[in-house]
């Protein structure tokens, strides 16, 4: 029997789904949700190296997510290079600076406080991986532009995707987003169809890390069930 059949002329497979008692399925949401509930940003890295390996496989689970028409409208640059992560500080931290000596309002520069935040950067360097997220606003084929459909959503799931596969992996990663961040075009070198989304150091985390002692909101404060 074949798992395969045309609908309209277009190719279609029968859908790989393994079906699940009630149970499986409470105990299987249970315990993601108590992993990824472990999951924090991390702000102080080791520089103890990770294999390409691990990182190629995060990849290719954020390249699972979703997208419009499917068109993957994005690109991963992963960074190693130690001169190029330099540079990447450098410039992150030029317009760090300015962000928080004024360009940010006294309220923002407040309710930061609480998450240690400055402007200097040093993970950018210490990481082993820069994880840079460009989004791709339309393709190009040939010198030919090819229309994407709802670029930020698609990004910022396949982000998400990214975020879960880092940590299900066993490491620790920094949701960055050095602004303007329009720099990494240059520094990365990227054609002028894409633009840069966020900034993801992945890594081991420094031998002892605090992180900020913060709650998470509870179910019925960030839902409405409707029955
Ligand atoms: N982009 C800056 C500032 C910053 C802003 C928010 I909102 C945060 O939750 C954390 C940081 C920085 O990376 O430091």
């Amino acid at each position: 029997m074949s798992n395969k059949k045309t609908i309209d002329g277009f190719p279609f497979k029968q859908l790989t789904f393994e079906k699940r008692t009630s149970e499986e399925l409470l105990q299987k949401a249970e315990t993601y949700f108590k992993s990824m509930n472990n999951r924090r940003t991390v702000r102080e890295f080791s520089d103890r190296p990770v294999p390409i390996e691990v990182i190629e496989n995060i990849l290719k689970t954020a390249n699972t997510a979703p997208s419009g028409a499917n068109k993957q409208p994005w690109t991963f640059c992963v960074v190693s290079n130690p001169e190029l992560k330099r540079k990447i500080r450098e410039a992150a931290e030029i317009e760090e600076k300015e962000n928080y000596d004024g360009r940010m309002n006294e309220e923002w520069r407040e309710e930061l406080k609480a998450f240690g935040t400055n402007w200097e950067k040093p993970f950018l360097e210490i990481a082993p991986y820069l994880i840079i997220v460009f989004k791709q606003s339309y393709a190009l084929k040939d010198g030919k532009k090819e229309q994407h459909y709802y670029v930020n959503e698609s990004v910022g799931l396949a982000c998400g995707f990214l975020l879960s596969a880092i940590h299900q992996a066993g490491l620790v990663s920094l949701t960055h987003t050095p602004s303007p961040m329009n720099f990494l075009c240059s520094v990365l070198n990227r054609p002028m169809n894409e633009k840069p989304f966020l900034l993801i150091p992945v890594g081991y985390p420094a031998d002892e890390v605090y992180v900020p002692d913060i709650e998470r909101k509870n179910l019925s404060q960030f839902s409405e069930f409707y029955s």
